[in-house]
């Protein structure tokens, strides 16, 4: 993969919770740390997002008496699956994976850290409007494509990149370095619809 002066390494949820033992734990997820910090190595630029909710957050199931994790409700915003707790603003599963090299990251993005709407996509809250500031960062400082990596495919890497598309910036997700919940075929649906909006999918991080 070429890197230009103008390309930004997004790394996406590389948090305990969404690594084995974590609370909303993903198949592998430790497997992209390694792949992400050698990515890391090679940017001008590194920016992180780190999911980070309020206990009692609308996104968690125990949220909504009766509900199970993982089905589905309709927010004033749209339908939401919820998920079990995880990410809990200062606890130890929102931390950053104790592997992952963070020192060349020069901005970190924060996301559901409102209570009563979920943040998938780095630039926008789930209500697909409410910015969070990354587009505006991108264009004053003149970078033209974001290049992807990090948890989950299907969910956090899909929303941004399909957001970045949609932004009009170039769009790059390195599949090694990403690992999916995979919710009733949602990796394969995350799939088709990233490489149908245009966003180049990197199958080799070399
Ligand atoms: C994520 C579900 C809930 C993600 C975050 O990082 O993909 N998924 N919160
Ligand atoms: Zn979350």
């Amino acid at each position: 993969m070429k890197i230009l002066p103008g390309d930004l390494l997004l790394i996406i949820d590389v948090q305990n919770d969404f690594c084995p033992g974590g609370a909303l734990a993903v198949a592998d997820g430790d497997a992209v740390v390694p792949v992400v910090n050698q990515l890391a190595g090679r940017f001008d630029h590194v920016v992180l997002t780190q999911d980070w909710h309020p206990a009692g957050h609308s996104s968690f199931a125990t949220s909504h008496p009766g509900a199970a994790p993982f089905s589905s409700v309709t927010m004033p915003y749209g339908p939401q699956t919820l998920w079990p707790d995880h990410c809990v603003q200062g606890t130890a599963g929102a931390a950053f994976h104790p592997g992952l090299a963070t020192d060349r990251a020069e901005l970190v993005i924060r996301k559901g850290f409102r209570a009563a709407i979920d943040s998938y996509s780095a630039f926008f809250e789930n209500d697909r409007t409410t910015p969070t500031g990354l587009a505006g960062y991108l264009r004053e400082r003149g970078l033209k494509r974001v290049v992807m990596a990090g948890l989950a495919t299907d969910f956090c890497v899909q929303y941004s990149a399909l957001d970045a598309r949609r932004l009009g910036f170039e769009t790059t997700v390195v599949l090694p370095g990403c690992r999916a919940i995979d919710l009733d075929g949602s990796l394969a649906s995350a799939t088709a619809a990233m490489r149908e909006a245009g966003v180049a999918l990197v199958e080799e991080v070399a």
